[in-house]
C-alpha cells in the first residue's frame, strides 16, 4: 500500500498468512505502522518497508508520529 499525505491507502487490506505487505512512503518525513502491544514497521522518507504476516496478525494499526493516521490488515489462514 501507499503512504501519501498523511494517510494509509488503502486503509483496510486483506491479505493470506505468509504475504507480505509492503507500504511505500511517498511523504518526505518518516511514518510507521505500529500495532499498540505488538510490533512496528518503520517506513523512511520516500522509501518503502514490508512485513510478512502471519495468521495472528489481523491488526488495527496507526502511524506512531501521526496517530490520526490508521489502517487495518485481516490476515486469512
Ligand atoms: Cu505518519
Amino acid at each position: 500500500m501507499t503512504i501519501d499525505k498523511l494517510v494509509f491507502s488503502p486503509a483496510e487490506v486483506a491479505v493470506k498468512a505468509g504475504d507480505t505487505v509492503e507500504w511505500v512512503n511517498k511523504d518526505p518525513f518518516a511514518h510507521a505502522a505500529t500495532v499498540e502491544g505488538g510490533w512496528e514497521v518503520t517506513i523512511p522518507p520516500k522509501k518503502a518497508a514490508s512485513r510478512v504476516m502471519t495468521a495472528k496478525d489481523t491488526v488495527d494499526y496507526y502511524c506512531r508520529f501521526h496517530p490520526n493516521m490508521k489502517g487495518r490488515i485481516t490476515v486469512a489462514a
